[in-house]
């Protein structure tokens, strides 16, 4: 591919984007030849592989760097995809990139395989490039964009774009491992890294151990709470903000892989390798980046010995080693080429004959024609790696074997093995183990190779790339952000709301009108909330009420509200509107129940670090967002279980973790029928957060608006980010009703 470079000083991106990928490589490199010639070249890598087929298929764009230093581009578009040049000086490189990413994270991340270098002034580099990738970044994002930060090389600019933007929904995917605490630990900038991740709203991983490793590290440094995926970043005034690392398996396009497999010119073209290396019986292929974790040495090791021990011939065996360049200007990589190329040039010394080379080495890049013509030479295919985030090579080689032919030989140490179950498993460190697959690869039966290669495949299409980014894009922008601010649409339909005769506001009180804190009894309203309730309440034929799971008591003792509004508590089982409070009078039979569930429960969550119990008028409330996520889902089962065997009929029910038994049955929906009823309103406006309000939901009826507060699936019609955006709406509610002419004081009440 080749397009006419743009050679001009940066010229601000006037266009912006709804969806923007950024990762330190392009997918395009400037490549001048040496005649002078000028011209952009696909970049090769696993990471371009993969995110090539959305942005081509978005109208997104790709801010990254073009691969070569000092030169500076425009943004251009190219092959379909708009291209936004970030520039580099060598001294970036040299510190940023071949430095602090490839010589102090990349060792690090893989299991330090190779010793990594710490070296500040390195940081400070990584620092100041992240930044600028960041302002890059926010230049090209639209308003309320999503952005989808790429690799271990900017594990900053999450944070950074998140203090320079915060409309946006960040996003990002760690293509590498992250490793376990013992060795992350080892980071100088340890927190800092951490930091800069946590200000995506969702962090990408390519096993589970690595999004657990990462959780770890974030409970060991910060003390967080993680609850499953999802993690409590506290933020100013005792917010939090939720933020979810779980893993995302990548895949590659299979089907595109799978059809250059079915040209007949590559089909061709592998016959043709085969008989070029002399038609051996068993072709054994390995392609990689030049790179230590790969695991090339030791696949040479025990290649080089199965020829020593005669257990195989070069007449009968080859190995084709496709090495493509990498990092050739760090030190680690130019002493790995000197190591393999001698283990290389010994193995062929002592093996190869005039007739037959033991191992085909190539040190270049290939077109993607040629690679599908190797891999469908290959009989055996060996991946090896020490460590490797996914390794789309092995599945690579899987999408092309339509003829459910070929044999991988995988590493447990690569991320695809946690899939790719059927490939034959080998520890890569074990020698003596990697000879016996090798050997076992060469002797496997049809069938058996058929019946592995059948449920390869079907791994492969079912979890293509296209799979991969949907679902990680979904779970970005359904689940882990909601635009700030108040939307248009619920501007709109507030504007018809508002002009009723008499409204009730009706407001859940934790999650909606105060955020969630650890602590129940440190719940506040968020700043300006009092201020809206207090003019909502001053307007004529407007009530306000406060409709809670708390009980009654601790509503009042938390949101401490104006007399005029009306309080429901405990789901509706008690209520307070003007007149005093009404006696809940719980029957001798309900007093009984209560009794028995009061001691099943204390005995239950005494037996849990970080459960607690809250008595409420005619029930209880088991609390677990202190516990570990796995200790809460032990103890609300087994609290289940033990008070369904004594007290089938008592009413459970379920919120953000707290699980509540009442002796009496009531809802938030029976508590909004309630008010409805006593208000005598027009019209009902109800805000929520949790599953529990979904009952508030239900009970609206035409005319009426529900309003969900933050991410996940609800029966509102509307939804805003959290509770800042709650005292916006109340006061737009109010705007709304004196622009309409429905001022003046309360009417008798
Ligand atoms: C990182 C992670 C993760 C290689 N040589 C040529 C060539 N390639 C292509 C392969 C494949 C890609 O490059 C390599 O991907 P891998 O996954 O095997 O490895 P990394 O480059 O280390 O990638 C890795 C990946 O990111 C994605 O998240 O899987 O674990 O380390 O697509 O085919 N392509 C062409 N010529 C070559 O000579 N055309």
């Amino acid at each position: 591919m080749s397009i006419e470079a743009v050679d001009t000083p940066a010229a601000e991106p006037k266009v912006t984007y709804a969806l923007v990928a950024v990762s330190n490589r392009l997918p395009v490199d400037f490549v001048v030849a040496e005649d002078g010639t000028e011209s952009w070249k696909t970049s090769p890598g696993g990471l371009v592989t993969a995110l090539e087929p959305l942005m081509r298929s978005s109208d997104g764009a790709w801010v990254g760097w073009p691969g070569v230093a000092d030169r500076e581009f425009a943004p251009f578009e190219n092959d379909g995809i708009n291209i936004v040049p970030v520039s580099l000086t060598d001294a970036d490189l040299e510190d940023y990139y071949e430095g602090f990413s490839n010589d102090t994270l990349w060792p690090l991340y893989h299991d330090v395989i190779s010793p990594p270098s710490f070296h500040r002034e390195w940081w400070e580099a990584y620092v100041r490039v992240n930044r600028r990738f960041a302002e890059a970044a926010a230049e090209a994002a639209a308003s309320g964009a999503t952005v989808w930060v790429h690799d271990y090389q900017l594990q900053l600019v999450p944070r950074m774009l998140r203090d320079m933007r915060p409309d946006l929904v960040i996003g990002f995917f760690n293509h590498i491992p992250f490793p376990p605490y013992g060795i992350y630990a080892q980071l100088p900038w340890r927190k800092q890294i951490l930091d800069g991740l946590l200000g995506a709203d969702l962090i990408g991983f390519q096993r589970l151990a690595d999004a657990g490793n990462f959780s770890r590290a974030v409970r060991r440094l910060f003390g967080y709470s993680t609850r499953g995926v999802a993690i409590d970043v506290p933020g100013a005034g005792g917010h939090h903000r939720r933020v979810i690392a779980k893993h995302f398996p990548i895949s590659i396009d299979a089907v595109a892989y799978a059809d250059l497999a079915k040209q007949p010119e590559i089909q061709a073209r592998a016959r043709r390798i085969r008989e070029d290396l002399g038609n051996p019986k068993t072709i054994i292929l390995g392609v990689d980046r030049l790179d230590y974790t790969k695991g090339i040495g030791h696949r040479l090791k025990a290649f080089g010995e199965l020829l020593e021990d005669g257990s195989i011939s070069v007449e009968d065996v080859t190995l084709v080693q496709v090495a493509s360049p990498s990092r050739e200007r760090v030190g680690a990589y130019m002493a790995l080429r000197d190591e393999i190329e001698l283990a290389v040039g010994r193995i062929n010394g002592d093996y190869s004959t005039i007739s037959h080379t033991a191992i085909s080495y190539h040190h270049h890049g290939y077109p993607r024609e040629e690679m599908v013509a190797l891999y469908l030479a290959a009989d055996v295919m060996l991946v090896t790696a020490l460590r490797d985030g996914m390794n789309l090579v092995a599945k690579e080689y899987v999408a092309v074997r339509g003829d459910n032919d070929g044999v991988l030989v995988l590493s447990e140490f690569a991320g695809a093995a946690d899939e790719l179950k059927q490939a034959v498993l080998i520890n890569p460190h074990d020698i003596d183990g990697m000879k016996a697959a090798i050997l076992r690869a060469i002797a496997m039966p049809r069938p058996e190779r058929q019946r592995r290669m059948r449920a390869l495949r079907r791994k492969v299409f079912d979890n293509d790339v296209a799979a991969w980014s949907s679902s990680f894009l979904r779970t970005l922008t359904e689940g882990a952000a909601v635009q700030p601010g108040v939307p248009d649409d619920l501007v709109h339909a507030l504007r018809d709301f508002s002009s009723a005769d008499s409204l009730l506001v009706a407001l859940d009180f934790d999650g909606t009108v105060a955020p969630i804190v650890d602590n129940p009894q440190d719940s506040r309203a968020v700043a300006g909330t009092r201020e809206a309730v207090e003019r909502l309440i001053g307007m004529d034929g407007v009530r306000v009420a406060l409709v809670s799971g708390r009980s009654l008591a601790s509503l009042r003792q938390v949101a401490e509200p104006q007399i005029e509004v009306l309080l429901t508590g405990s789901h509706g089982i008690e209520v307070q509107l003007d007149t005093p409070d009404e006696e809940l009078g719980l029957n001798q039979d309900e007093l009984a129940q209560l009794d028995t569930l009061t001691r099943v429960l204390e005995r239950v969550s005494a037996s849990v670090t970080g459960a607690w119990i809250e008595r409420k008028p005619a029930g209880l409330a088991l609390h677990t967002r202190k516990a570990t996520a796995q200790a809460s889902q032990a103890v609300q089962r087994d609290a289940r279980a033990q008070l369904g065997a004594v007290l089938p009929d008592l009413t459970v029910r379920e919120g953000k973790n707290v699980l509540e038994f009442a002796v009496r049955s009531s809802s938030k929906g029976d508590a909004l029928e309630r008010l409805r009823l006593y208000t005598g309103a027009d019209r009902v406006f109800y805000a929520g957060d949790d599953v529990t309000d979904e009952d508030a939901f239900t009970a609206l009826r035409p005319g009426d608006l529900g309003l969900k507060i933050g991410a996940g699936t609800s029966l509102a019609g509307y939804r805003v980010r959290g509770p800042e955006e709650v005292p916006l709406v109340l006061q737009l509610i109010a705007d709304l009703r004196e622009a309409a002419g429905k001022t003046g004081t309360p009417s008798e009440r």
